[in-house]
């Protein structure tokens, strides 16, 4: 049997079920998380919850539970469902109430629910890279918050994916943002450079790994806004994400990046990642490096 959690408890999977007045539901009134899970445990788990607190008190929702009380049940779902590699989602709604856009009053609690699913590394996109797509980025201003709102986000990724391609990477006019659910680096003259954490994009947890991964090996980075001109003549572009860690991208709008092949400094980062990665998790099998 498969478990989920569902305000604290945890229960047979196919008995979590939300009431059609659910925030969540019919407004995206909430937020959510990804957490990577290698070796049965959990990556960056304290940053997930840090953000997922965040994003919450962002849109006014407080979650009923301390982030020790949310990591000991997640921790407990992990064990009960038996994943040893794959992901959790984690999700909070504002909770149930008559449908109406002004919050509601008194003592309305928020939904949460949580659940696994299990998932292998992508082994052969890290190793080979994946295509990108560009597509002007029409979301609302406060992408900082990781809100269920995702309709701008899923338009941008469908068109890639009916292009054959991985990723959408976004750009305001002359500003690459981010990609649809990535965040987007460039190495220009050796210099690993990617959008600051701004409220026009999400700040990334892989993002911050592989920035504190560029200081710690002296491998030079920037945070700050670039240009589509920037990204056309990268040396290497690369994107990460929680499921996708560091993944080369290869080609853009058909036009190939260094010949096609993911670049030196990409894979470095993506060797001191997989160390990260063992570090917290313990040994990795299956590696790219
Ligand atoms: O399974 C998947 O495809 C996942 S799991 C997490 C993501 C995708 N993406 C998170 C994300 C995002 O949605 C946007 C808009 N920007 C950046 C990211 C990367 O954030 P982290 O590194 O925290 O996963």
């Amino acid at each position: 049997m498969e478990f989920a959690l569902l305000n604290g408890e945890i229960i047979d999977r196919s008995e979590a079920k939300v009431d059609v007045e659910d925030r969540g539901y019919q407004f995206g009134d909430g937020v959510y998380e990804v957490i990577r899970i290698y070796n049965g445990k959990m990556f960056t788990i304290d940053e997930h919850l840090e953000r997922f607190v965040k994003s919450a008190e962002s849109i006014g929702i407080t979650i009923p539970f301390t982030s020790l009380q949310l990591s000991e049940m997640l921790e407990e779902l992990l064990i009960k469902n038996n994943l040893e590699t794959g992901n959790i989602y984690m999700q909070v709604t504002r909770g149930i109430a008559p449908r109406n856009h002004v919050f509601p009053t008194g003592n309305v609690v928020p939904t949460l629910v949580a659940y696994t699913i299990k998932g292998v590394r992508p082994l052969e996109s890290l190793k080979s890279g994946v295509k990108a797509i560009l597509t002007e980025d029409i979301r609302w201003l406060r992408c900082d918050i990781k809100s269920l709102n995702l309709l701008g986000n899923l338009l941008a990724k469908q068109k890639a994916s009916e292009q054959g391609c991985f990723e959408a990477i976004q750009h305001r006019g002359d500003d690459v943002t981010e990609g649809s659910s990535s965040n987007i680096f460039i190495v220009k003259n050796g210099m690993v450079i990617t959008h600051e954490s701004n409220n026009l994009i999400l700040k990334g947890i892989t993002k911050d790994v592989i920035l504190e991964l560029c200081i710690k090996n002296n491998i030079q980075v920037q945070e700050r806004t670039f240009s589509l001109a920037e990204l056309e003549e990268a040396e290497e572009v690369f994107l990460s994400s929680t499921t996708s860690e560091v993944m080369p991208v290869i080609e853009i709008e058909g036009k190939k990046i260094r010949a096609g092949v993911p670049g030196p400094i990409t894979q470095k980062l993506q060797g001191l990642f997989e160390k990260e990665i063992e570090k917290q998790c313990g040994l990795l099998v299956n590696k790219v490096y």
